[in-house]
Parts: structure tokens; sequence; C-alpha cells
């Protein structure tokens, strides 16, 4: 049982015993049926077919399609190798506008191909890119935009994909947080050029790694799929310059397998969100991110903004104290792109038009969830967020300390 606290001096961070005895983390994979997952591999060893387009893949991307009803999909080795295969088979260059509250992989993607992401603001009430500051950074040099459906609550497609007609650029989404989410009722993945699916071991269905394009269109289709494959078009022909950004057998095994536990993995989500919603709501300065009633939702992400000025605690104060405790809360995405390298160097001036992703970076925690969390543990992480800000003003008072404890996976304060 989670040790409860009724003193300050009870805290981890100040001596106590920490609330939970193992670490609770942001990001456990979800696992389905691991026979069905060993059946799988066992006849893929049978086979001796590991990789290279194989029926296990082949299977994948088939149900995957039909699921969210898009034409094509195309399985790769992760997400990033993915936006890195459709930048390049879009033939993005110049600059590229894209949201700095995101995963430095949508900014890295760009880069690693010479393209200048150009970094946009967002909107504090989606998380996601503001089309409207997104219009003000066109320049003759634009030739895309990318959305990211941050936590998997869908950008406003319709806005960015008017832009995007409108001053003929294209437009891709990274849907790394939003496999199962709609938009307006449609499964995400069939908007803009092609979207981008992460399957990574932290994300709602996993793969082990591995990722997907998905895309409606025949043309694009074509071209990644020989881009990601080397460029081969047949035994011994290249026809275009291309990657290894193949999906492995195994890791299609194992999407294969999560598949046939989707409604089950949701359903614990939203039970462990719901149960932090109960708890959470009571609590001054804590506010727990909304995900639309009427959409598709993973609910992958539980994700609080601490008003330091209501809560009378900063987020990384919280933060750190939750991690004393083993709680191992995430600060995703904290500092903003802009302000990570390259970035940070080559644009210092960017900050200047990014208010509210500075604001917003600096409020945001995520909270545990999946199928390692159940309602004890979401009932004692409440019970501790809300004893913090009780005695926000008495732990302030003794903060800042060197703390007695600090996490072994955890870096130096920021
Ligand atoms: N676009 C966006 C918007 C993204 O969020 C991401 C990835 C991408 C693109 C790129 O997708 P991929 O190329 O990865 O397919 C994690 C993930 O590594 C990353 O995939 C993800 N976004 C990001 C939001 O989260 P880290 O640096 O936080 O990972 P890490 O290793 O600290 O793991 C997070 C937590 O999960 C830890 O508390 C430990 C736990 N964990 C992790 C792994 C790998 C486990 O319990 N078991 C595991 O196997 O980035």
């Amino acid at each position: 049982m989670p040790q409860l606290k009724s003193r300050i001096q009870d805290l981890a961070t100040f001596g106590g015993k920490p609330a939970f005895n193992t670490a609770l983390h942001v990001g456990r994979p979800n696992v389905g049926d691991r026979h069905a997952l060993l059946r799988r591999i066992e006849d893929l060893l049978d086979r001796k077919w590991l990789t290279n387009d194989g029926p296990l893949l082949q299977e994948f991307e088939q149900r995957i399609a039909r699921l969210i009803d898009v034409k094509h999909c195309i399985a790769v080795c992760n997400a990033t190798i993915g936006l890195e295969i459709v930048i390049k088979a879009l033939g993005l260059s110049g600059e590229v506008i894209v949201p700095s509250f995101t995963f430095i992989a949508t900014a890295h993607a760009l880069r690693w191909h010479g393209v200048t992401p150009v970094f946009c603001d967002l909107d504090p009430n989606t998380h996601n890119i503001d089309p409207l500051r997104a219009a003000e950074l066109l320049t003759k040099r634009t030739t895309g935009i990318i959305g990211v459906h941050v936590w998997g609550r869908p950008c406003d497609v319709d806005a960015l994909a008017n832009l995007a007609r409108h001053h003929n650029v294209k437009l891709v989404f990274d849907a790394a947080h939003a496999f199962e989410c709609s938009y307006k009722g449609r499964m995400i993945g069939g908007f803009g050029n092609a979207e981008l699916f992460s399957f990574h071991a932290t994300k709602f269905l996993n793969t082990f790694e591995g990722g997907a394009i998905v895309t409606n269109n025949d043309e694009l289709a074509a071209t990644a799929r020989l881009m990601r494959n080397f460029g081969f078009a047949g035994l011994d022909r290249v026809t275009s310059v291309g990657t290894n950004g193949k999906m492995s057998e195994a890791s299609a095994a194992m999407g294969l397998t999560s598949l046939e536990s989707v409604d089950s993995f949701i359903e614990t989500n939203r039970r462990n969100y719901q149960l932090y919603k109960q708890q959470l709501r009571r609590i001054p300065g804590i506010s727990l991110l909304r995900y639309e009633e009427g959409e598709k939702c993973n609910y992958q992400y539980v994700v609080l903004e601490i008003d330091e000025a209501v809560a009378g605690i900063s987020r990384d104060m919280l933060d750190e104290i939750l991690w004393a405790e083993n709680v191992l809360t995430r600060r995703y995405f904290y500092p903003g792109c802009h302000l990570m390298e390259p970035y940070r160097t080559e644009e210092p001036e960017a900050r200047l038009r990014l208010p509210q992703t500075e604001r917003l970076a600096n409020m945001v925690i995520c909270l545990p969830t999946g199928s390692a969390i159940g309602s004890t543990e979401t009932t004692a992480i409440c019970a501790l967020i809300e004893f913090v800000i009780k005695h926000a003003e008495a732990i302030r008072k003794r903060w800042p300390i060197k703390p007695l404890f600090r996490h072994p996976w955890r870096s130096a304060p920021s």
C-alpha cells in the first residue's frame, strides 16, 4: 500500500519514506495477449522470414488502413524515420512551419534534411499549433506546415488545410500521439498530404519501436514505399534515393497483437483518466486537460496544468516532490524545441514570438497511466498532490533545499 503523508516531513523530498516502493512511469508499455504474441513469434521463426515486407507486416498495414479508413499505410521502423521519408518524398525544402511545443523529433527530422523548422506558437486552449500565428510565418521560402496532434487532441485541421491550400504548401500531421483518435468524427490519419503515427514502446499502440506513414495519395505512398527500402523497385533496380525504414516481422507481430487489445487499452486509460478527473477537480491551481466528449480518443496522456499563482507551488517543485515519491511524472515538452540545440543558438530571438509556448512549457506535467496503474495508484497520487498544494506555503518555506532525495534517473535540477 502507498505510504500516506500527514506532516510535510513525511514527504520523501524532506527525508520521509517514498509513497511508492517501485517507480510509477509515464509511458509504461501497453502489452496485449502475450500468448498471441509468442505464437506469432514462433510462426515467424518457423517461416524464417524476419523482415523485408513479410506477411505479418502486410497484415498489420492492411488492418491499420482499414481501421482508420485510409488508402495506404506504410509501416516504418519508427515515426522519426517515417517523417524523414515524407519530408523527402514531398520534396520539402527551405522553411517548414512547426510548433515548438512537440517532441524534438518533429524539428530534428526537418533539420536532418537541411530544412529549417520555423517554430510557431500554440493555441493555449488546445496546446496545438495556432493557425493564425502560422499564417504570419509564411514566407517565399515556406514549402510546408507540420501540425502535431499533441496528446492525441486534433489540430485545427480545417484551418491548417485552408492555409496550406491558399499558399500552395504541403501539409503533414505528426500524429505520433493520435492513433485511434478522431477529428470531427473522422479518424486521424487521412488528413493533409500524409500523417505519421508512432508505435514506440511508450505510445498507445506499440510495436516495440515503429511507426507508420498513412496517406490517401497513391503517388506519395508509392514513393514512400520505395524510399523505405533504399529506393529498390526490383531485385537489383534502384529508382530513387532511399533509406532503411523497414519494420521487422517481430515488430509487426507486436503491432497485430496490440491491435487486438486496442479497446481494452482505451478502456484502462479512460478509467484512469476519469479517476484522476474526479479526484483532482477540487484542488486549486491544478487543471486536468480535457478531451472532446464526442470524439474518439486513446486517453494515453494525463496532462496537468499547474497555475503557480493559485496552487502556491511551481510545476517544477511539484514535479521534484512527486519524483522523490517514486511518481516519475514528465514535463513534456519542456522547454520547447526552440530552446533546445541547435535551434536555441541559431535563433535566440524565436522566444519573442512564442509566449504561449514558453508559458505552457513551464506549467505542464504528465501523470502515470496505462495498464500498470489502477485506482490504488491514482488515488494515492491525487492524495499526494492535494497534500502538497494544501501545504504549499510550508513547503515553499523549506525550499529551495538541497533535496535529501534525488531519484537516480533524474539529472541535475534545471
Ligand atoms: N513526434 C512526436 C510528437 C512524438 O512524441 C514522438 C515520440 C515522435 C514524433 C517520434 O516518434 P518515434 O521516432 O519515437 O517513433 C518518449 C519516447 O521515446 C518518444 O517516442 C516519445 N515521442 C516521447 C513523447 O516520449 P522519452 O525521452 O520521454 O523516453 P523515455 O525512455 O524516457 O521513456 C518514457 C517513460 O516510459 C519512462 O518513464 C520509462 C518508460 N518506459 C520506456 C520504455 C522505452 C518503459 O516503462 N518501458 C520502455 O520500454 O521519449
